[in-house]
């Protein structure tokens, strides 16, 4: 089976492992059809059931590559992309989004059991499901629902530039919970409530009233499973990557991303440029490793970004010949690794840049500073994304729009102090090892428990 790269993916699967029970999801890959038993259900080793539904190409065009990856992806993520709103991908949308609530339902939840809907994928599966069930059921009797958007919520007249906002919202609402990984993001979505849809708000208690119910808004954090990563002998593995890639250089720089234009990878090209043109001292003798692995290729402006990234390379690999016989001053890593291979880069790397241009919350800042142990590496993280709420003290912060600004705060996390990187990892690690992926479904189930 193909393993996706995603960070809803890597957030969710700790806690379905922990807690069991039935996930729903889409089939990615032919290899599904042959490993799912007739009701659509494989039953891995991890503890919980994994039940596929199988979607045709035009259901894929109009819900995932269509409404979910070109309309709200965008819309959400406040990066100069344009959304794309189609009303044949909408329509789409709400049927594929019907298909989940039919799945879910027939799973027969009750009061005991907990729905928990992940992301912008399925905003309407909520209030879906819950039509459904209040048929059968009395409302006491009803499932807790969750819905957990892991993207950002930007401000209410961005979000008004969808055709579809207040139908969405409503679709939200079908839940008991609507949980965001900050703060501002629940301000925003309160704010769109009020707004859009004139929705009455209780601003002490997060919540806002529809349909004779009040649903919690809640910022819940994710974070990352530390069971994914091994402490491993990084000094010996250091070796072996930097002879797998032909490096030679002493000093080693990150940066962990799905090949998407809003996690600011050309941005950060240009500010490295900067870097090694102005610094050439702390340039000579340091190579940037850029994991970017293709996603939603489907789309035009995911092409475009790839030949983008090739032709950014080119010309800092030829005008960067300061050690043409030693090492590459970049050098892009395509191929998605498994968790062993990502844990041993971020062992060995000095640096790790995260600085997407708009982020929910970005769990590479994380997994970074998880696998750094005792080793001092330094972060630089985007203040764009929701990681910087918790690390904004400890990392090195950038505006990744700013390249000029960007080259000189990567320059001051490769020259300072060893005892100050230090004291920053470790604090940034206490943060990480405070409050796992598993906290973060706890947080959510606990929520729903309370809402009885
Ligand atoms: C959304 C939000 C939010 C990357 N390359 C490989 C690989 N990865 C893993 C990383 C990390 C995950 O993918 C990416 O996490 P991000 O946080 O950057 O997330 P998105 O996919 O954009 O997801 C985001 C997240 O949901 C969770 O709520 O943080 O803001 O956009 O775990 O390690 N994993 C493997 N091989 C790779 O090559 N196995």
């Amino acid at each position: 089976m193909t393993r996706p790269v995603s960070g809803l993916l890597s957030a969710v699967e700790p806690v379905m492992q922990e807690y069991g029970g039935t996930w729903i999801a889409r089939s990615c890959g032919n290899a599904d059809i042959e490993a799912v038993d007739e009701n659509g259900i494989w039953q891995g080793p991890s503890g919980f059931r994994l039940k596929r539904l199988f979607f045709n190409q035009n259901e894929l065009d109009g819900h995932t590559h269509g409404f979910s990856n070109g309309a709200l992806w965008p819309l959400c993520h406040i990066a100069y992309q344009k959304p794309e709103f189609r009303r044949s991908s909408w329509r789409t949308y709400q049927a594929v989004n019907a298909r989940f609530a039919e799945a879910a339902a027939q799973e027969k939840p009750d009061a005991e059991t907990h729905v928990l809907v992940q992301d912008f994928h399925l905003a309407l599966t909520p209030a879906l499901l819950r039509r459904r069930l209040e048929t059968g059921l009395e409302r006491k009797d009803l499932p807790g629902i969750a819905l957990f958007w892991h993207i950002p919520w930007p401000p209410a007249d961005v979000m008004a530039r969808c055709p579809w906002i207040g139908e969405l919202i409503e679709g939200m609402l079908g839940s008991d919970l609507v949980g965001f990984h900050t703060q501002e993001d629940c301000d925003h979505f309160l704010a769109t409530c009020a707004q859009l849809l004139g929705l009455p708000i209780r601003e002490s208690a997060h919540t806002v009233r529809w349909d004779g119910r009040d649903i919690r808004v809640r910022p819940i954090p994710v974070s990352i499973a530390p069971a994914h990563f091994e402490r491993l002998e990084w000094s010996e593995k250091s070796k072996f990557w930097k002879q797998r890639l032909g490096i030679e250089s002493r000093r080693i720089a990150l940066a962990v991303d799905r090949m998407d234009p809003t996690k600011g990878i050309l941005e950060r090209l240009a500010a490295y440029e900067l870097l090694l043109e102005r610094r050439p001292s702390l340039g000579a003798d340091l190579t940037l490793v850029q994991v970017a692995t293709p996603c939603r290729t489907e789309l035009a402006e995911y092409r475009r970004l790839s030949q983008e990234l090739a032709s950014a390379l080119e010309r800092i690999r030829t005008r960067h010949r300061l050690r043409p016989e030693r090492s590459p001053p970049v050098v892009l890593i395509q191929e998605p690794q498994d968790w062993r291979s990502l844990s041993e880069l971020y062992q060995m790397s000095d640096l790790c840049i995260a600085s997407p241009l708009h982020d929910g919350m970005n769990l590479v800042a994380k997994e970074y500073a998880w696998c750094q142990g005792h080793h001092q590496g330094a972060l630089v993280l985007s203040r764009f994304a929701g990681a910087s709420r918790e690390f904004g003290r400890d990392a090195w912060m950038v505006n990744p729009h700013d390249p000029d600004g960007f080259a000189e705060v990567l320059a001051e996390a490769l020259e300072a102090p060893e005892a100050e990187r230090e004291a920053r990892m470790s604090r940034l690690r206490r943060t990480v090892t405070e409050r796992t992926a598993l906290d973060w479904g706890n947080q959510i189930i606990r929520e729903l428990e309370d809402r009885l």
